[in-house]
């Protein structure tokens, strides 16, 4: 199985690439990183702490097209993640939708990182950019995997009840087949204590499905998860029960997330220096990422 990944690098840490490539190389991925950009560390340790560059647009264009040139039957599947801005994203998306059209089979699973709780923590440029791809013709995006923030930005409207959730969900289904959104807001639940997660697959009727929350600052969450659910989904893309997948990959995100807790001080917050001891665990948990032989289930509604 190979894959294709192009989101960033860490020099110390664990987002992005380097929160990706080893689970999925415990799980016989033969992971090719294409990084957008080579950071010291990552953001939460501050902006005027995070030292290095991004990718050029000129670079990140030439590695891709090299890569689709020479490379053009040999990934099974393509994962994107962080962008700093909608020049690199117009670069991986004309590239990526070029490999698609090589190999239609190949499953890109593509993260719109954007921002969370009402805040973009990326240029807003990136916005209109993302909305071309997603909404675009024959662009080849098999997956989404938005926080509920960034899914209304890529719909344009607020999502304040379930009965909106299943209508936006049903309206981005006409571009993209599988939908999971990686934490609903609380509020639609009124329960502050779990995250909500939605699975939907196109005509389906969308599954939430509920974890406990962890109460810790965790960055990088969200890159093991789509690394994690691109390697289930295609595992099992023959008989596809989405809904397993995602609580498979659930349970194994919250056994990482448990670990690292375990490992890491209390009252880590965002900007502190102590914030290099809850980086991810993802060495320490190399036993963990083929999932649980006993699993919890998830499902919710
Ligand atoms: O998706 C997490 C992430 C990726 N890349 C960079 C980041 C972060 C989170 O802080 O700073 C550079």
């Amino acid at each position: 199985m190979r894959l294709l990944a192009t989101q960033s690098h860490v020099v110390h840490g664990y987002v992005g690439n380097k929160a990706a490539t080893f689970p999925l190389q415990c799980l016989g991925w033969d992971v090719d990183c294409c990084n957008s950009v080579q950071f010291s560390n990552h953001t939460g340790y501050g902006l005027d702490k995070v030292k290095g560059d991004a990718t050029t647009d000129l670079q990140l264009g030439s590695i891709l097209q090299g890569i689709v040139q020479n490379f053009s039957h040999d990934y099974d599947a393509l994962l994107s993640g962080y962008l700093p801005h909608a020049e690199s994203i117009k670069q991986m998306g004309f590239y990526y939708a070029a490999y698609k059209r090589q190999e239609p089979d190949a499953l890109w699973l593509l993260d719109p990182v954007m921002g969370d709780e009402s805040k973009l923590y990326v240029s807003e440029s990136v916005v209109p950019e993302y909305k071309r791809l997603i909404f675009g013709q024959d662009v080849g995006i098999d997956i989404i995997t938005p926080n509920q923030f960034e899914l209304e930005v890529l719909h344009g409207s607020p999502v304040t009840t379930l009965a909106e959730l299943k209508n936006v969900l049903q309206e981005m289904h006409r571009f993209i087949p599988i939908i999971v959104v990686s934490s609903l807001d609380a509020r639609l639940f009124n329960d502050p204590s779990h995250i909500f997660v939605a699975a939907s697959q196109v005509g389906k009727s969308p599954v939430i499905l509920r974890v406990p929350l962890i109460d810790s600052y965790f960055t990088g969450i969200g890159d093991i998860f789509s690394a994690l659910l691109i390697d289930r989904i295609y595992n099992h893309r023959n008989e596809l029960d989405l809904v397993s997948c995602v609580n498979n990959t659930l349970n194994v995100v919250q056994e990482v997330l448990k670990v690292t807790r375990d490992f890491s001080p209390r009252g880590v917050t965002m900007g502190s220096t102590r914030m290099k001891e809850s980086e991810l665990k993802i060495i320490e948990c190399r036993d963990l990422y083929e999932g649980p032989g006993e699993k919890q289930e998830l499902q919710f509604t």
